[in-house]
């Protein structure tokens, strides 16, 4: 009772501005994030002999109960979507094949190996995106794969990312929405490069060869995602956000932010409405680098906020595909994508409320006082209230109720875990 009063209050204050909160909610609703699904067993995988974690990435803390198969990630998956509003999709790595404890090699992943996860996607209605594994493998251990200078190596990564663009186009088929699949390498060199453009051209000519493969859009997009610097790739990454920007936009691939992948200070959500200028499509990987590419949980930050609202005021929520991409492994693994998760649709309602039409009238007359004054007024609009009244029309917890339901879930399943 509660929450719809304050609804109703908050509504007012809202439609002044003219903005109507029913259309919020619907367009709201449309939105569909894409979860990966490697925060819940600390991009491990399930392959027969997973080697360590490498390609410069890292996830810390052990916190009790990580999945140890697919079958219970899969359960933790869908016990998180059950915490947060909307129709989502599950993003996977080739590392989670299911192979019945044969050892198959990457270059031979084959849809059927999938089989189960496109079962699950179609009983609980939803989308599958997909990512080849170009890192944890004895054939990246010297951090270098598409770029590599033996052409040995190139070809087996060439073939496992042209396995896995069909496996993307296996999901599309099985689940009549688009699989995206993102090709991200940990290419690079720990100290300075006696040459920057020979490990560039080779990048350039595997992916040349990737995408020789034609595959229907209406089944697969294939996106590439820059990279500034890893763990024991400080000084050079091959697949740097130039020659990444460069090669989607010549070849018609879509390009893949990180927030995670830039200098400190540097923002993605500054980099949005350029790169939508040139290409009608963009994917992002929201993520929450602390001090370095760290993937901490997605919270509701100013640049959270700020990436949110040049989605909404450029209108472009149906060009821009959202996927999140962090790993903490330092406390319960659902509760992190339930948090990350619902901050991301809270910043895009966040970026909704606000009356942009108006906004955009006032720089363009150069009236920068109102400009800044109503931006701040509208950090402390009513916005809460709206949420929480999506929330319970969406059928999941308002507010921090949904704790309970992990914390449930944690002592009935995670701590039988061992
Ligand atoms: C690494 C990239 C990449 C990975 C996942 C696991 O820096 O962000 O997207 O996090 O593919
Ligand atoms: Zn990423």
């Amino acid at each position: 009772m509660v929450i719809k009063e304050s609804f109703e209050k908050a509504r007012q204050v809202y439609e002044k501005w003219g903005i109507n909160i029913e259309e919020v909610l619907e367009n709201l609703q449309q939105v569909s994030i894409s979860i990966h699904c490697w925060q819940g067993d600390d991009v491990k995988g399930f392959e027969a002999d997973a080697s360590e974690l490498s390609g410069g990435i890292d996830v810390t803390g052990n916190y009790p109960g990580k999945a140890r198969n697919a079958e219970e990630l899969r359960q933790d998956l869908e016990k998180a979507l059950s915490l947060i509003p909307g129709k989502h999709r599950v993003n996977l790595h080739a590392i989670y094949a299911e192979t019945n404890g044969e050892k198959v090699e990457r270059d031979q992943l084959e849809p059927k190996h999938f089989e189960n996860w496109v079962n699950w996607a179609k009983k609980i209605g939803i989308g599958l995106d997909f990512n080849p594994t170009l890192f944890s493998h004895e054939k990246a251990a010297d951090g270098l794969t598409l770029s590599h200078p033996d052409p040995g190596i190139r070809e087996f990564w060439i073939n496992h990312c042209i396995r896995s663009r069909k496996i993307g186009e296996y999901f599309g088929k099985e689940l009549g929405t688009p699989c995206l699949t993102n090709i991200w390498i940990p290419d690079g060199y720990k100290d300075i490069p006696s040459d920057r453009l020979t490990p560039r051209k080779r990048l350039k000519e595997s992916l040349d060869k990737i995408f020789s493969v034609e595959i229907n859009e209406k089944y697969n997009l294939d996106a590439v995602e820059s990279k500034l610097f890893g763990i024991g790739s400080e000084s050079f990454v091959v697949g740097s956000h130039e020659f990444y920007l460069g090669y989607a936009l010549q070849n018609n691939k879509i390009y893949l932010l990180d927030t995670g992948h830039f200098h400190p200070t540097e923002t993605v959500s500054n980099k949005i409405s350029s790169i939508l200028l040139y290409s009608d499509r963009l994917a992002l990987h929201v993520s929450r680098p602390v001090r370095w590419d760290s993937d901490h949980v997605v919270i509701f930050d100013d640049e959270l906020r700020e990436i949110a609202l040049e989605i909404v005021r450029n209108d472009a929520l149906h060009k821009v595909l959202i996927g999140l991409d962090f790993f903490d492994a330092s406390i319960n693994r659902l509760a992190a994508w339930v948090i990350g998760t619902r901050n991301m649709i809270k910043a895009l309602l966040y970026a909704m409320l606000m009356p942009h039409e108006y906004l955009k009238q006032l720089q363009e007359k150069g009236n920068f006082t109102e400009r800044l004054a109503v931006m701040e007024e509208f950090k402390t609009y009513p916005f809460g209230a709206i949420w929480d009244y999506y929330c319970e029309k969406m059928n999941v917890p308002v507010r921090e109720e949904w704790l309970k339901e992990i914390q449930k879930y944690e002592e009935e399943v995670l701590t039988k875990r061992q």
